[in-house]
């Protein structure tokens, strides 16, 4: 494998547990819902049933998955809805410049708009052609390739717009704001002044 596919510290295992803090919830059709609001154009609120997200364009990605634990999982193919579709139907105000990502029992990760809009993020719904497994974020999950594992959200059910940036569960734990595994971003003492806001 050419040595440059790998961010610095990272290795490939032999096998890919699922890697996730706290239980994997239960799917229920019938009462899951995906919303976006706070810093929405008109400051109101958007919300797919499970049935409308399921309808909506999909795309296609391979990408690999760095953990921050150091292990790598190359060569996976997502299908899902791009972010920026999604940002397409529920418009940010102008001011939004930053977007929580909310997941089943409060788990979240911040991302800053251009990253939720690089080309690649998908809300996936699909891994290698089949649907996400419970552990693997059934229904729904964010894929960030460009930044560690733990912006790729499972189990997603609500994006925030912030006009501020403001950490998310491992970001307030610890790891860094961005999480650039190619600048090897993995905690927060090594962020600069502008790479987040204060820790609390
Ligand atoms: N809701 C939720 N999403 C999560 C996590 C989590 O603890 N809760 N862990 C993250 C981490 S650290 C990684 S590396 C990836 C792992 O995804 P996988 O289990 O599908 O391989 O999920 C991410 N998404
Ligand atoms: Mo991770």
């Amino acid at each position: 494998m050419p040595e440059h596919r790998l961010p610095p510290g990272q290795h490939v295992p032999r096998g890919w547990p699922a890697v996730h803090y706290g239980p994997v919830p239960r799917f229920r059709p019938e009462r899951w819902d995906l919303r976006v609001y706070g810093m929405t154009a008109s400051l109101g609120e958007y919300r797919w049933t499970w049935p409308e997200f399921a309808a909506l364009p999909t795309a296609e990605i391979t990408a690999d998955l760095h953990c921050v634990t150091r292990v790598t999982l190359l060569d996976v193919c997502w299908s899902g809805v791009p972010a920026s579709a999604l940002v397409a139907m529920a418009p940010p105000a102008d001011s939004a410049s930053h977007v929580m990502v909310w997941a089943e029992y409060g788990y979240s990760a911040n991302l800053s708009m251009a990253d939720f809009l690089a080309p690649d993020v998908l809300f996936a719904t699909h891994r290698g052609g089949v649907p996400l497994t419970p552990e693997h974020g059934r229904p729904v999950r964010l894929v960030v390739p460009r930044l560690y594992g733990w912006k790729s959200v499972k189990w997603v059910r609500a994006i925030e717009y912030l006009d501020a940036d403001r950490r998310g569960f491992w970001e307030e734990r610890g790891y860094h704001n961005r999480g650039d595994p190619w600048n090897e971003q993995r905690y927060s003492y090594q962020e600069r002044p502008g790479d987040g806001p204060p820790l609390g």
